[in-house]
C-alpha cells in the first residue's frame, strides 16, 4: 500500500490534475477542522481567478438538469468546470443527495463534479463552501458552479456571495413571489425561467419583470443600469443553456466593466470570515461555560446571587482577554 500523503503532497498532486487527491482534500474540507485550514493556508494564493457562479431555486426546479447542460456546453467550448452540489441534508429527503441528478456523459473528465452534505450544522456550510471553492480554483477549475436549494438564510448567503447568482424558477406555485420572500430577488444577477415547455412560464416571466419594475428605484438597476435578464429554459431538452450562460458571461463582463468584481471578492471575504469568526466565537463561549469560572458564573446565577446578565457580562471580559487562538472548535463541530 502507498504511504499515506500529507496534505501538501495531495494538493500538490491535485494542482498536476490528479482527481483522487482532489477528491480527497475535499472530503477533508468537509470535515472541518485543523486539516481544512492547512488545506485553505496551501490554497489562497493559486486562487482569485475562477468566476464563480451560484444557481439557486426551488426544491426540483431542475437545478441539477440545467447544470448538467450547462457542463456539458462548458466541457465541448474548451473549459474546466467544477461544481459543487450543496446537500442541505434535509430531513425530509433524508439527505438525498442533489447532485446525484448532474448526469456528465462519458469522456466529459475535464469537469468535477462534488456533492457536499453538511451533516446537519449550518455552521459547516458557510465554512465549507467558500473553502471548497478556493480549492477548485486554485487547482484549476473554472469556472466554479454551486448549486444549492435557495431554502434557507445561509443558502442565499452562500449564492449571494458567488460572482455571477442564476435563480431558477419554473411556472406554477408563485415561485416569483417565494423569491421574493427568500430574499433571491434582490442577490439575483440572472433569472431563468425552466420547464418553459410547460403552461404558465410566460406568466413567471411577466411576475418577474413586474416586480424587477417595482424594485428598480433601489435595486441594483438603478445603481448601476444593470437589469438582471430573465432567460426562458427548458434544460430537460437541452433548451436555453446557450442563453443562460451567454446571460452569465454578461453579468461578468458587467462586473469587469464596472470594477464591481473587486466589490463582490470583498463581500465574499467578509462573509467567509465573519462566518469563521461566529465559529470560533460560539466555541470560545462553549469553552468558557465549561470552565471552572464558568461554571462559578453559572452557579451563582443558579442560586440567584447575581443575574445571568452579570454572569454573562463577567465570561465575555474573560473571553475578550483571553487568547482566541489557543481556543479550538469543539469536537462535536467536525464529527
Ligand atoms: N418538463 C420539464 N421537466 C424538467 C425540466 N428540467 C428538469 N425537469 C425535471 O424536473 C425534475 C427535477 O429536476 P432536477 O434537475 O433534479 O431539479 P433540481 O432543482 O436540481 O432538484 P433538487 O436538487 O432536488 O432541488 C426532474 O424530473 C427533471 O427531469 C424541464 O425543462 N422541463
Ligand atoms: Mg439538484
Amino acid at each position: 500500500m502507498a504511504p499515506k500523503r500529507s496534505i501538501a503532497e495531495l494538493y500538490e498532486a491535485a494542482r498536476t490534475g490528479e482527481r483522487r487527491a482532489l477528491g480527497r482534500l475535499l472530503t477533508a474540507v468537509e470535515r472541518g477542522g485543523a486539516t481544512a485550514d492547512e488545506i485553505s493556508e496551501l490554497a489562497h494564493p493559486d486562487s482569485g481567478t475562477a468566476h464563480i457562479v451560484g444557481i439557486t431555486g426551488s426544491p426540483g426546479a431542475g437545478k441539477s438538469t440545467l447544470v448538467g447542460q450547462l457542463v456539458s456546453d462548458l466541457v465541448a467550448a474548451g473549459k474546466k468546470p467544477a461544481v459543487l452540489a450543496v446537500d442541505p441534508s434535509s430531513p425530509l429527503t433524508g439527505g438525498a443527495i442533489l447532485g446525484d441528478r448532474i448526469r456528465i456523459e462519458d469522456g466529459e473528465s475535464e469537469a468535477f463534479i462534488r456533492s457536499m452534505a453538511t451533516r446537519g450544522h449550518s455552521g459547516g456550510l458557510a465554512l465549507a463552501v467558500p473553502l471548497a471553492v478556493r480549492v477548485f480554483d486554485a487547482v484549476g477549475y473554472d469556472p466554479v458552479i454551486i448549486e444549492t436549494v435557495g431554502v434557507g438564510q445561509v443558502e442565499v448567503d452562500v449564492v449571494g456571495a458567488a460572482d455571477t447568482a442564476v435563480v431558477v424558477m419554473t411556472p406554477g406555485m408563485g415561485d416569483a413571489v417565494q423569491a421574493n420572500k427568500a430574499g433571491l430577488l434582490e442577490v439575483a444577477d440572472v433569472f431563468v425561467v425552466n420547464k418553459a415547455d410547460r403552461p404558465g412560464a410566460n406568466d413567471v416571466r411577466r411576475d418577474l419583470d413586474l416586480m424587477l419594475d417595482l424594485s428598480h428605484m433601489t435595486g441594483q438597476e438603478s445603481e448601476t443600469g444593470y437589469r438582471p435578464p430573465i432567460v426562458m429554459a427548458s434544460a430537460l431538452h437541452g433548451d436555453g443553456s446557450a442563453d443562460v450562460w451567454d446571460a452569465v458571461e454578461a453579468h461578468l463582463t458587467h462586473l469587469d466593466d464596472t470594477g464591481l468584481r473587486d466589490a463582490r471578492r470583498k463581500h465574499r471575504m467578509r462573509t467567509e470570515v465573519k462566518a469563521r469568526l461566529e465559529q470560533a466565537m460560539s466555541a470560545a463561549a462553549e469553552q468558557a461555560l465549561d470552565s471552572d469560572t464558568g461554571a462559578g458564573w453559572l452557579s451563582k446565577a443558579e442560586r440567584a446571587e447575581v443575574a445571568p446578565t452579570r454572569a454573562t457580562n463577567e465570561l465575555l471580559a474573560l473571553l475578550l482577554n483571553a487568547d482566541l487562538s489557543t481556543i479550538q472548535p469543539s469536537d462535536e463541530e467536525h464529527s
